[in-house]
């Protein structure tokens, strides 16, 4: 079988080797992009602090399959077991929900030791760290309003809950010696019409801008924001919008988050990353898969997927880029749809990086527009499952199919006795 695997990769190195693509570079750039991996997949965006509280915000996990993790030893357990299943070295995205302390803590009162469970099991993993507050199934959204809430004391909340996620990023960053992107995104919004769009969004930036007040070492951790076009319970109106936190990322020196499932259906979400860059300091990604609304699917490799890793690669902007994942899928099992996603994610970075972009520039630029999309559809049926097999083999990982059988066997021997 392994012999199989090399002398397919062999094969398939030649060919792309004719048009001019160098595979070996290519695994060696793959092999230097790390995902962002959500931790919230894999317990249907509970948490530890307040599990049985409802989610909110907008939100929504659908499925009951057996096996979810409801405490920290089994939720980092099924993350290690995920992450010896997806080829490469990565980061995990936690939420402040997540925090692992005996005493009974609210979001504004949580501490960096509160992390020390998930620093210590990172550090054993070998992974890095992101972060995201958790501005959403709590009780002090009130009325659908956190950061922009009319109500000071409703602000103020919030506002020391952010400050408290930027000390825990820091520490991620401190303990693990890689930088913590901590993302912010609330739901605060309107159902119906609002007739003042205007005061909530300066509530927005004063509230942001306290927050961010307190100098931080941009080694250790930088805020990024993400905006949204609406979520369930709040269609009409929705303050942290794409344009406002573009603006904000840009004139703070922040970094600006695109979901992919924030968008009406009809934009092509990658063409975005080209118009901020030019102007902004750098995007995080939730890499996602809407279907006819912000459903948060398990990614796959379709268009939309191939789009943005497309856009990464042949735009040279990957080192400016965080790719975060960002699914939640509760009809399947939870690891399978970590795993699913991820290698989706990197297969698609590598068929992006599987061709002759100096070229195809190249041809763009003198006008050669006929090589153009005549290469560019002929690269489609190129082996590139050969080069990503050959990825899978040298990163240790299983090989097609076969991390599946290792899933069943984790389902029997932990999931289901849970
Ligand atoms: C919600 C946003 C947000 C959340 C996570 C759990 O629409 O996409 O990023 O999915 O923080
Ligand atoms: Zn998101």
């Amino acid at each position: 079988m392994i012999k199989n695997i090399e002398k397919t990769y062999e094969l398939a190195k030649e060919r792309y080797a004719n048009i001019g693509v160098d595979t070996e570079k290519v695994l060696n750039a793959l092999e230097k992009v790390k995902l962002s991996i959500h931790c919230w997949q894999g317990d249907d965006i509970h948490g530890f602090l307040f599990p049985s509280q409802e989610l909110t915000g907008g939100i929504g996990v659908s499925g009951n399959y057996p096996g979810v993790a409801t405490t920290p030893d089994q939720l980092s357990g099924d993350l290690s077991k995920a992450l010896t299943l997806i080829p490469g070295h990565h980061k995990v995205q936690l939420h402040a929900i997540y925090a692992v302390t005996d005493k009974k803590k609210d979001l504004d009162e949580l501490e960096p030791e509160d992390f020390k469970y998930w620093v210590d099991w990172a550090k054993k993993e070998n992974v890095g760290l992101d972060m995201n507050g958790t501005f959403f199934s709590h009780p002090m959204l009130k009325d659908g309003f956190t950061l922009a809430s009319p109500d000071k004391k409703v602000r103020d909340f919030w506002i020391e809950h952010g400050k408290r996620s930027r000390a825990i990023a820091n520490y991620f960053g401190e303990e693990l010696g890689q930088q913590s992107v901590n993302n912010f995104w609330i739901p605060d919004g309107y159902k119906d019409n609002p007739i003042d769009k205007l005061t909530p969004r300066l509530r927005l930036v004063d509230s942001l801008d306290q927050i961010i007040e307190q100098k931080y070492d941009e080694k250790n951790t930088i805020e990024a924001f993400e905006g949204k076009l609406f979520g369930t319970g709040v269609e009409s109106y929705t303050v942290g919008s794409h344009e406002f936190y573009e603006n904000y990322a840009i004139t703070r020196g922040k970094l600006w988050t695109i979901d992919a499932g924030h968008f009406h259906p009809t934009e092509d979400v990658s063409d975005k990353f080209s118009s901020f860059l030019p102007f902004g300091k750098g995007l995080m990604l939730h890499v996602s898969r809407p279907v006819r609304w912000d459903s948060d699917h398990v990614v796959i490799m379709d268009d939309a997927l191939l789009r943005m890793m497309r856009s990464l690669v042949r735009d040279d902007i990957l080192d400016r880029t965080n790719i975060g994942l960002d699914f939640f899928d509760a009809t399947i099992n939870r690891l399978a749809a970590w795993v699913i996603g991820a290698r989706a994610t990197q297969k698609a970075l590598l068929l992006s990086m599987l061709s002759p972009i100096n070229k195809l520039k190249e041809d763009e630029v003198t006008g050669n527009l006929t090589d153009r999309l005549a290469l560019t559809e002929e690269l489609k049926s190129y082996p590139f499952g050969a080069v990503w097999d050959e990825f899978c083999l040298r990163n240790d990982v299983p090989v097609g199919a076969d991390w599946l059988s290792e899933i069943r066997d984790y389902e029997q021997k932990v999931l289901f006795k849970r």
